[in-house]
């Protein structure tokens, strides 16, 4: 009830979108077909989520709106294909690259630019949290008087300047996870710093369409907008899921959460799925829900996502699924399997962050390695006619391609459970499930807590604190509920007694994140059945294990909110969705310093694992304002953002930095270099 009424998403749909096809034979535009939203809208309603979402009814958008992002000649040669005959149409066509004309497309391409105005209303005025829009023609290809790429009018880059112009929004982040370069949003936006572009797209060294040099890694944007553009280019198919995510958390999320935007547009392609024939890449559906759960905590969870490509309609399909449940908040599947990326995707990775380096406080830190545009480099290695080494792994042909159905992503009956200290509850929201469990007995806790000083336990409310906590474990356990906050009368108890709980009886991999100086009362060891993450200002013991990951920080000043941040994006998230808990304890010790939104945003960031099963343990009195910013993050309502991020203190980035070194034979996701770094084979 709760996550319907306050984070509502919206779904705009129209059958109408399906009334135009290819009307005669281009093998360049056979995929790109009216079943492909069909199935879509299908897969949807038959998962049952189309009926949870916000319908909102598509409409034309006005010739001044089409106009924000085209020219009047190219619209008003658009206006005239209705009356064409098959002939003219094919004619008209011809000038543009890789796209049809149809009677009805013009009709189409309006309600497209519509339908995602509608939605960028719905997400603005508040109606609803998110949403996503099902629309065809896609529009990230079209440029101010071209189509192209199956493309007529830029849909993605007019609501960008329309939620500028009529919601004073002043930064929009635009990510485009479409496989192709959205070329036409680049030129919109490429002097324009209120607008921050992100493209990943299938390059093979400008072999791939639209074989634009400008779509390597070194276009960053023309003058002011010089750092607005991120291109990153991928230089062979086949990439994976490990790769993808790399790329979210060393390149898009530190910048995106440094630009700090009001509103997140996604380019919402799904061509760069498995199955694609366009994209030949391997990342299953699955991948998307995580993409989607990361983005979410940005801009206080207002996310537009419009669909652009997206090619094999099983893929497709199972993809909007993924997307759209993300955004109804439903926990994602676990992110198993995870290794590292591929030595060419590194390199793409470590291309792009050099070259933004100079933009961006959050890579300053980068090696300053001078790179060579990646066109030059393949010419190099191919002139060799030798292939680089990896390159018999990534497959070319797709046919048959066949993968596992994503598993069914099941909500437990209620979302949050809390079980606060007696009397003192205001600070829960009415949509919590209140748990009191039985306290233990002296001799339970003794017997779960070997390793803690029997008289701890004396302390008024331990042993209730542990019946809560054994509770609320239980209900996690029981599938009752996905998560649970404990107020506690000593955290360091807790968090002894709840990895041993969660351990013997739940799952056998929990990740612990502590933000606290206390030495964690938990043996680390080399099983690996507790991952233990400690956020602290005084250098703790280091126990050399890959389980145990320190992070030393400071304490005060303006520039911790982003050295927290760039720990917790570029550490603490690659180590975790390599270690696929089951379980994640999120610890806030008495003496945190960590305030109410960097904690909110933590807590959201990390649902994203353990298919969102986190018990999280705050101290008895550590004030009402940051228990209810928990809980509602915990109920998965929208975090509050951050703000524009100052500099990181350039002492915390090197405390990440070593640890990210010393962690990186052990987590593949922490690499943004090569193992052999991709500079030294060029020189
Ligand atoms: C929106 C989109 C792809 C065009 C490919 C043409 N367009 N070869 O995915
Ligand atoms: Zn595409």
């Amino acid at each position: 009830m709760h996550q319907e009424m306050k984070s509502g998403t919206a779904l705009i749909y129209d059958e109408e979108m399906t009334r135009y096809k290819l009307l005669w034979v281009d093998p360049a535009c056979t995929v790109e077909v009216p079943e492909r939203l069909i199935v879509s809208h299908a897969a949807l309603q038959k998962q049952g989520l189309a009926q949870r979402c916000v319908t909102l009814p598509v409409r034309e958008a006005s010739d001044e709106e089409i106009l924000l992002a085209q020219v009047s000649e190219y619209l008003e040669a658009v206006k005239k294909t209705p009356f064409m005959s098959l002939e003219d149409l094919m004619t008209f066509t011809q000038q543009y690259g890789d796209v049809y004309f149809h009677p009805n497309i013009y009709h189409c391409a309006k309600l497209a630019i519509g339908a995602s105005l509608q939605l960028v209303d719905s997400v603005m005025t508040g109606q609803v949290r998110n949403g996503m829009a099902l629309v065809r023609p896609p529009g990230h290809h079209s440029q101010r008087s071209a189509a192209n790429g199956f493309c007529v009018f830029n849909n993605v880059a007019i609501a960008a300047l329309y939620a500028q112009k009529h919601h004073n929004v002043k930064r929009v982040l635009i990510v485009d996870w479409d496989v192709h370069h959205g070329q036409g949003v680049q030129y919109c936006f490429e002097e324009d710093p209120s607008v921050l572009y992100f493209s990943w797209h299938r390059y093979e060294h400008q072999s791939f369409w639209p074989n634009l040099r400008e779509s390597d890694y070194d276009s960053v944007g023309k003058g002011r907008g010089a750092g607005f553009n991120i291109n990153l280019p991928w230089n062979k198919v086949g990439m994976d899921r490990s790769d993808y995510l790399s790329a979210f958390f060393h390149v898009l999320l530190p910048v995106a959460y440094e630009f700090s935007p009001e509103l997140v547009l996604v380019s919402a392609g799904f061509d760069s799925a498995i199955g694609d024939p366009e994209g030949l890449m391997i990342a299953t559906p699955d991948i998307f829900a995580h993409l989607t759960h990361l983005l979410m905590s940005l801009a206080g969870g207002k996310l537009c996502a419009i669909l652009e490509g997206g090619y094999n309609l099983t893929s497709l399909a199972q993809s909007v699924c993924q997307t759209v449940q993300t955004l109804l908040a439903d926990p994602a599947p676990r992110p198993s399997g995870l290794s590292h990326p591929c030595k060419s995707a590194l390199e793409s990775i470590q291309c792009v962050r050099a070259v933004h380096r100079q933009y961006w406080n959050c890579l300053k830190h980068t090696e300053d390695t001078t790179v060579e545009p990646s066109t030059k480099r393949c010419r190099q290695e191919e002139g060799d006619g030798v292939l680089p080494e990896e390159s018999g792994q990534k497959k070319e042909e797709t046919q048959e391609i066949t993968w596992p159905e994503p598993t069914t992503r099941l909500a437990p009956p209620a979302r949050t459970a809390v079980a606060p200290p007696a009397g003192v509850e205001d600070w829960v929201p009415d949509s919590c499930l209140r748990v009191k469990g039985t306290p233990l007995t002296p001799a339970e806790a003794e017997e779960r807590l070997r390793a803690v000083d029997p008289k701890e336990l004396e302390e008024d409310g331990a042993l209730q604190s542990l019946g809560n906590i054994t509770a609320l474990l239980d209900k996690i356990s029981n599938k009752e509920v996905q998560n649970g906050l404990a107020v506690v009368s000593d955290v360091s108890v807790g968090m002894a007694c709840a990895v041993q709980h969660a351990v013997s009886s739940l799952t056998d991999r929990v990740l612990l994140v502590f933000v606290g100086h206390d030495e964690v009362p938990v043996q680390v060891t080399e099983d690996g059945k507790v991952l233990v993450v400690q956020f602290c200002s005084k250098e703790p013991e280091d126990r050399k294990t890959k389980y145990h990951v320190p992070v030393c920080l400071k304490k005060q000043g303006g520039s911790s909110e982003a050295g927290f941040l760039h720990a917790v994006l570029t550490l603490l998230l690659p180590v975790a969705y390599g270690y696929d808990p089951g379980l994640v304890l999120l610890a806030a010790g008495n003496d945190s310093w960590v305030g109410e939104v960097l904690w909110a945003q933590l807590t959201s960031l990390l649902q994203s694992l353990a298919q969102g099963h986190t018990l999280t343990l705050m101290q008895l009195g550590c004030g009402d304002k940051i228990l209810r910013a928990t809980a509602c993050s915990l109920l998965g309502d929208p975090v509050p953002a951050v703000g524009p991020l100052e500099a990181p203190d350039p002492q915390d980035v090197q405390e990440v930095e070593r640890q990210r070194r010393r962690l990186q034979p052990h987590w593949g996701l922490l690499w943004t270099v090569g193992p052999a770094e991709c500079s030294s084979a060029d020189g």
